[in-house]
């Protein structure tokens, strides 16, 4: 049966702002304390997604979650009525309360590493909703993303999901901004690719001397046997940390891949012809093209502040691919003159369409970050919940719901402001109805 890649978008929730939450991530150390604007960032978004559904990619949309996030306050001690509890917070721990508030939950490529049915021993689509475990304002999104994919993937038949990995630094999992997979169409069998910053239970093993890598290798292990993956059919690969150090945080930084094509900087991994070998032999017979990226090229640094490779790699036929950059991309000389060349080297990227996502870029979210990749086959894509599929009318529905409800400017004393509180709660239940998911959110199972 045919099947397709549906890119899922995280949706920008109400409070997108700028906490400077991720260090080793440097667009969110550069930008911290800038005034935000939730309303720009969400319809950012949301016209990348009707444009590439415009095209005739499959597009979904994820929902943004509650935030500010009060039973996480309380799990921390602080009492009374949501109201009071915001409030001591914001008196006793300000800087608990970024966190809390932080709509981090947009970048959906670390939602959760998803298995499609071809792959898997059981035939179903397998997924695992990231512990997000190295940074606290990520670490508490689990089970929200978790209830979610249920309410969209609800189908026992067709899916099947597991809880987050063990909540420790050893069992750090980030999702699918460090997974890959590979196939000739999206119907075969494919090799997954599982890419670590370190190896938790092994000391003497290379790690980043600098910033944290937060994903391990025995975290990507734990999602393969989960999901059922044959050992002849996973590859894992160490990320180089010297690039963690340079600001690489997840592999999608400087590496995308879909179908037969890996594009990626000559630096990324650690033992890159060792990988590439073991990637060939597993494909078996399907070839891979794998398009290098030099230093001379483009450095690791015009790749961070770029992101030319935090790009969506879409296939435009069987053999032609395009790739979708920011708009950083064009602003940088290198990186401009770069793709000028690519396009016309008889490789397989054809072409290259540029968006407008600065404000998530600010918080380091590029094109890739905002999207989860969920690859389905006709049956599969036929009981995901309809309603989040974008289309003209959901487009539209969506654009009028974000002037409703969003401000078009956050500051940092903002996230204080009980009415914030008050408002995303309206927005998000209303949004709910509209999606026709019933209670996913803490405040409406209360
Ligand atoms: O986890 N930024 C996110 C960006 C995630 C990008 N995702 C991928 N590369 N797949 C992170 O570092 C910054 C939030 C702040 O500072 O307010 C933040 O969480």
């Amino acid at each position: 049966m045919k099947a397709f890649e549906v890119n899922f978008d995280g949706l920008v929730g109400p409070t997108h702002n700028y906490s400077g939450l991720s260090y080793g991530n440097v667009a969110s150390e550069t930008n911290i304390r800038d005034v935000s604007n939730p309303k720009e960032a969400a319809k950012q978004g949301l016209r990348k997604m009707k444009a590439l559904h415009d095209m005739g990619f499959k597009q979904g949309v994820l929902l943004p979650q509650e935030r500010p996030d009060i039973a996480t306050l309380r799990r921390l001690g602080f009492t009374g009525s949501d109201r009071e509890v915001l409030l001591q917070a914001a008196h006793q721990a300000p800087v608990f309360l970024g966190a809390v508030a932080s709509a981090s939950c947009m970048w959906t490529a670390n939602a959760a590493t998803v298995s499609p049915s071809a792959d898997t021993t059981d035939g179903r689509v397998h997924f695992t909703a990231a512990n997000l475990n190295a940074k606290f304002h990520r670490s508490i999104e689990h089970p929200t993303t978790t209830r979610i994919l249920q309410g969209i993937f609800n189908n026992e038949q067709h899916f099947a999901h597991h809880k987050a990995l063990p909540p420790t630094s050893q069992f750090g999992d980030e999702g699918a901004a460090n997974h890959t997979r590979f196939c000739k169409n999206y119907e075969d069998k494919g090799v997954e690719l599982f890419v670590y910053g370190r190896v938790a239970f092994d000391e003497n093993a290379p790690r980043p001397m600098k910033y944290p890598a937060r994903q391990t290798l025995e975290a990507c292990q734990a999602v393969a046997r989960l999901h059922g993956l044959a050992d002849s059919s996973v590859v894992y690969a160490q990320q180089n940390p010297a690039v963690i150090d340079q600001g690489v945080f997840h592999n999608d930084v400087i590496a995308v891949g879909n179908r037969n094509v890996l594009f990626y900087h000559e630096q990324a991994f650690l033992n890159t012809s060792q990988m590439l070998t073991e990637l060939e032999a597993k494909l078996q017979g399907c070839l891979l093209k794998a398009v290098k990226v030099s230093d001379s090229e483009v450095s690791v640094a015009d790749a961070v502040s770029s992101y030319l490779f935090n790009s969506q790699l879409l296939s435009l036929n069987d053999d032609d691919m395009m790739l979708v950059v920011p708009h950083e991309c064009r602003d940088n000389p290198n990186v401009k003159a770069y793709l000028d060349d690519l396009v016309t080297r008889g490789g397989p990227i054809k072409r290259v369409e540029v968006f407008d996502l600065k404000q998530s870029m600010k918080n380091g979210g590029g094109p890739a970050c905002l999207r989860l990749r969920v690859a389905l086959n006709e049956a599969e894509l036929a009981a995901v919940h309809p309603q989040v599929m974008m289309s003209e009318e959901l487009f539209d529905t969506l654009n009028a719901w974000v002037d409703k409800h969003y401000r078009d400017r956050i500051s940092q004393q903002d996230l204080a402001d009980p009415q914030l509180l008050t408002e995303c709660r309206t927005a998000l239940d209303e949004l709910t109805q509209l999606l026709q998911l019933g209670s996913l959110y803490p405040f409406q199972l209360a």
